[in-house]
């Protein structure tokens, strides 16, 4: 680990190009999980700790005290290993406020009873309201309300770095989505300008990248290039010429492969859905008819 007041180790999954980090205030050796990643195989329907494990190996190599476990959302295309860590590590997991709407939205989905989600926050053990700060050992940390790709996104602001979830790609691939249930151009468009405000040099920390033209993979960039660079939103780009480009764009896209299994998981706060009685946990997909 370096020297620095602050080490921002990066895990990758393949799988789904998720970024996950662990952010460590190197003089208390204390540290933040962010946006960890449970493996799922959809065809066997089989769940493993693969890359929460590698973590947990970080974590033990550097005699980490973990404080916290963030989500920037609930995500759409992978399932959270929040709660696996939570059971390892003791630390709380964290999430916007936002999450109860997308709680809300997914229960109806999901059809699920009370006994299975009040949509209240439930199953998360701290939820934060936008501009709160918190403390990774002597860090301080703000939660910064970005959403737009989903109701409940969140930007996490650490000592001058900002993990922003979903709300910015590399400048080179834009943004994320908007139509999930919940989803919003012009509110991720409100949520890029509040970021554009932070001082340019802010390093930015991306949650995917899914390495358009065949490029090498990237992490990180800052304010200042999204704004020069930024291809759906640059400094200065008007509201309705970004949501003009992302809304078509979005009609594209096809649905994310887990995105069923990834909801009903994250919504939850990573745990697997309640197990019935013969000790097993199912996975529920609705089913369209046309
Ligand atoms: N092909 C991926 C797509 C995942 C996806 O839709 N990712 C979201 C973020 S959760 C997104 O914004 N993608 C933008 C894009 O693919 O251009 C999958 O099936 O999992
Ligand atoms: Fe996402």
């Amino acid at each position: 680990m370096s020297a620095d007041k602050l080490h921002i180790e990066m895990f990758f999954d393949p799988d789904s190009s998720t970024f996950s980090y662990v952010v460590v205030d190197t003089g208390s050796a204390s540290a933040a999980i962010i946006d960890p990643v449970l493996n799922y195989d959809a065809a066997a329907g089989e769940v493993t700790t693969l890359d929460a494990d590698k973590m947990l190996a970080y974590i033990a190599a550097n005699k980490l005290s973990v404080q916290w476990i963030l989500e920037t959302h609930a995500h759409a295309d992978h399932l959270s290993a929040a709660d696996y860590l939570h059971r390892k590590t003791g630390a709380p997991v964290a999430i916007g406020e936002g999450i109860k709407k997308v709680q809300h939205t997914f229960k109806l989905v999901f059809n699920l009873g009370d006994d299975e989600l009040l949509a209240k926050g439930d199953y998360f053990h701290k939820l934060f309201a936008d501009n709160e700060c918190f403390n990774i050992g002597s860090l301080t940390a703000q939660v910064l309300n970005t959403p737009g790709h989903t109701n409940d996104s969140v930007s996490y602001l650490i000592a001058g770095n900002l993990f922003v979830g979903d709300s910015l790609f590399m400048p080179d691939a834009g943004t994320a989505r908007c139509d999930f249930p919940g989803g919003d151009a012009h509110i991720l468009y409100r949520s890029v300008q509040r970021i554009y405000q932070l001082p340019d040099e802010t390093k930015i920390y991306m949650c995917h990248d899914y390495q358009p033209g065949g490029r090498e993979l990237k992490y990180q960039t800052s304010v200042a290039e999204q704004k020069a660079q930024n291809i759906h939103v640059k400094a200065g780009t008007p509201e309705q010429e970004f949501v003009q480009k992302r809304e078509a764009r979005d009609k594209t896209l096809a649905v994310p492969r887990l995105i069923y299994p990834a909801v009903q998981v994250n919504i939850r706060g990573g745990q697997l859905p309640k197990v019935e009685h013969n000790g097993v946990s199912y996975i529920k997909i609705p089913l369209k008819q046309r």
